[in-house]
């Protein structure tokens, strides 16, 4: 571990521990950057509370003993920095047709337009989601929820700068071109929206916001983790620093489902509703009844399955056989990394049924990726359906199929359920608002978002955290808001 990077130099205006000082081309072209960036994070960034002093934690290290300390910041005086993970001795391309070589510190030539497409994809999620969640600010359910949408939104700044610095250090020209499209186009804009998919949705309350750290914000781990397999070392880093970051965005998710489901757990013990469908005695009881969740939960699921791209895909098949993209814990699986001859068992649509069938496991490599992100969204979810049923609730939250809702790969031109039943157009439209948040099922959710921020008070609808951020007490002020 080469231990000059472990400290990051903040003498200039742009944290950062890849010395800076000493490149003064990318200094300056980041340094051009920054003013549209503080443009777009004022026009674009969360709205109000840009006074107030927040908890935040910012990172000053990538030391993983000790890497971030908390203060109170006014997000527009964040140091939004670029950290590398520190540099492996001798660290070789570790798949694909260059398996074993050493890892790259430049751009291979023959895979530049590959990589600047990955990063650019890769970076215009993180401002995105900043843009989605702009509003939630005003309605936090406490001063602890409002600090972690906050310490998120810092977060994914920062993983634009990340990406932004590898456009303009390794790419030229067109990297300082792309790096400027990232400011440019907004989520949900009909003329230059964000490119992908589920970046372009509303969030339009906290449940929502809880649903997307923790569906979302999970894809982004596991393309993050298949990125930090890349060859070319600065890209493999910079993804291993941002997981750091993530893990955090990932718990906000988790714990912020959990709470939900906690305290509408409590409320219809404490009311005495046994039946979990009774939604209008439970909505009466200001929470959020279990269907509902379960609506949302389907909603960000699928869309999030959609992040993963064609589960057959020739470009993920050639990312793999640049060494440019990996698969989930490359290096943790045996076998030869190369994949010329093996296969991969991918759901696909059969004569009208949804079967596994085995493809070459190079073209399967999305089709995996999402597999290991099923198994991963699984776990949580055994958590909040241990609050229900300790409550002795018979209800249990699931993940919808593959096949339902989607927009992208196999099954877009088809509708299934939840269980996976294909069914036609005119019974989809039927029955569709048994499986989505509908427009009443929204409204219902947003006549809750009234904000609460009295220290230590949580609205009605949310159980408070186990423990606080940085083991501060339940009545700490995690955001001190200007009058
Ligand atoms: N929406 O071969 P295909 C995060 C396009 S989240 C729109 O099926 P491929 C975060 C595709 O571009 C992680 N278009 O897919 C989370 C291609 O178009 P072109 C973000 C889509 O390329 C929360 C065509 O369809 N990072 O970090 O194998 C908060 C055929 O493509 C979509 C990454 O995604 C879609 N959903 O895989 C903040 C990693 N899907 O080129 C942050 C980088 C596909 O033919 N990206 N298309 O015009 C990639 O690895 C891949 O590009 C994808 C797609 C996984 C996105």
């Amino acid at each position: 571990m080469n231990v000059n990077v472990m400290n990051v130099d903040y003498s200039t205006k742009i944290p950062n521990n890849v010395n800076l000082s000493e490149d003064r081309q990318v200094l300056k072209a980041l340094e051009g950057w920054h003013p549209g960036y503080i443009d777009w994070w004022h026009d674009m960034g969360p709205e109000g509370f840009q006074q107030s002093l927040v908890y935040l934690r910012t990172a000053y290290s990538v030391d993983p003993r000790g890497w971030a300390k908390f203060d109170y910041v006014k997000m527009p005086d964040y140091r939004w920095g670029i950290l590398l993970a520190p540099q492996e001795e001798n660290r070789v391309v570790p798949f694909g047709e260059h398996f074993g070589e050493p890892a790259w510190q430049e751009v291979p030539g023959e895979y530049r337009a590959m990589l600047r497409r990955l990063i650019v994809i890769q970076g215009d999620t993180e401002p995105a989601s900043v843009e989605q969640q702009r509003h939630l600010g005003k309605t936090a359910p406490s001063l602890y929820d409002m600090r972690n949408l906050f310490q998120v939104n810092v977060e994914e700044g920062r993983h634009l700068w990340a990406m932004v610095y590898l456009l303009q250090k390794y790419f030229g020209r067109d990297g300082r071109e792309e790096a400027d499209e990232l400011l440019r186009r907004r989520s949900g804009d009909a003329d230059s929206p964000r490119m992908l998919g589920a970046f372009n949705e509303k969030t339009p309350d906290w449940l929502s916001f809880f649903m997307f750290t923790y569906f979302t914000d999970r894809d982004g781990k596991m393309q993050l983790h298949s990125l930090a397999q890349s060859g070319f070392d600065p890209l493999s880093r910079t993804c291993r620093f941002m997981l750091t970051e993530e893990a955090h965005h990932m718990f906000v998710g988790e714990t912020g489902v959990g709470r939900v489901v906690q305290r509408t757990c409590e409320a219809m013990r404490e009311a005495g509703i046994d039946d979990p469908n009774e939604v209008a005695r439970v909505r009466a009881l200001g929470v959020i009844d279990l269907p509902t969740i379960q609506k949302k939960l389907n909603l960000h699921y699928s869309l999030s399955l959609d992040l993963f791209g064609s589960e057959v895909s020739t470009n993920a098949a050639n990312a793999f056989n640049a060494g440019i993209k990996g698969r989930y814990h490359e290096t943790q699986i045996e076998d030869d990394h190369r994949l010329q001859n093996s296969t991969y068992p991918v759901l696909k649509l059969v004569n009208g049924e949804i079967k596994r069938v085995d493809e070459p496991a190079l073209t399967a490599l999305n089709m995996r990726l999402r597999d290991d992100y099923t198994q991963d969204c699984a776990k949580g979810m055994l958590r909040w359906n241990k609050v229900i049923s300790t409550a002795g609730i018979d209800y249990r939250l699931t993940l919808p199929n593959t096949a339902f809702h989607r927009a992208i790969g196999e099954f877009k031109d088809v509708h299934a359920t939840p269980e996976g039943v294909l069914i036609d157009d005119a019974a989809w439209q039927k029955r569709k608002s048994d499986w989505l948040p509908s427009i009443a099922d929204g409204d219902y959710v947003a006549s809750l978002m009234q904000p609460v921020m009295d220290v230590g008070e949580f609205a009605s609808w949310i159980a408070p955290p186990k423990v606080g951020i940085d083991n501060r007490p339940g009545d700490f002020e995690y955001v001190k808001i200007e009058t």
